[in-house]
């Protein structure tokens, strides 16, 4: 009997990473949106991680006729009133030019925009939303966050979006410096995908 596939319903190379890795040895083969080349854009219009996260997650179900597992996520500061939230991936966006901003561009300016703002009014949090919606309907959904604090300068190489300035206290040091393996440990991602994955065992045999 073929294996039991699932779409990761993201153009993000970096969360299509961590996913694969978090979500491997199930026994489930992985697509994501790549392999849909086709698929049209999927507005992403939601005032919240959970509403944009279901809308991808139901709509590719729905185009595809897999099980769809989107991932909404972002970074909510304190003393910026939890930006830059859902516009995350869009935080230095000129509302004027067509073109998307990098993550260097974003990150950028968040640093300038906190320059000078003591440790103690740094506090972040990443937050990841996760919705698995099934062909037949069905949605399942979990959620995960990681506290820390925005770094004074970038710092490390691996991850993506604000890893390289993403303080984690445990480690004194920045997400971007510790590496798949250690992330996929402790993020937002690894802690809402700890729990659907329980769900994911649980119906593996109605996929
Ligand atoms: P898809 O919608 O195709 O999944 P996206 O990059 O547009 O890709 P989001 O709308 O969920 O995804 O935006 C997430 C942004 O939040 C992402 O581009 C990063 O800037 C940031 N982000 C999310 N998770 C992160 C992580 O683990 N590390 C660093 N930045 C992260």
């Amino acid at each position: 009997m073929a294996a039991p596939t699932l779409v990761m319903a993201t153009r993000n190379a970096g969360k299509v990473r961590e996913l694969r890795a978090l979500l491997e040895g199930l026994g489930i083969e992985l697509l994501s949106l790549a392999d849909f080349p086709d698929l049209p854009e999927i507005p992403e219009e939601g005032a919240t991680f959970a509403e944009n996260a279901g809308t991808k997650a139901k709509e590719v179900a729905r185009l595809t006729h897999l099980p769809a597992l989107a991932d909404d996520s972002g970074l909510e500061v304190a003393a910026l009133g939890g930006r830059p939230g859902v516009f995350s991936a869009r935080y230095a966006q000129d509302r004027t030019q067509p073109e998307v901003p990098g993550d260097a561009d974003n990150w950028r300016k968040l640093l300038e925009e906190m320059a000078g703002m003591p440790q103690e009014e740094r506090g972040a949090r990443f937050v990841c939303e996760i919705v698995l919606a099934l062909p037949d309907g069905r949605v399942f959904k979990a959620r995960g966050e990681c506290a820390g604090y925005i770094a004074l300068e970038p710092r490390g190489e691996h991850g993506f979006g604000y890893d390289p300035v993403f303080w984690v206290p445990e480690f004194e040091r920045t997400m971007a410096e510790l590496g798949l393996e250690v992330k996929n440990r402790l993020s937002h991602r690894a802690r809402a995908l700890a729990a659907l994955r329980e769900i994911l065992v649980s119906i593996k045999d109605e996929l």
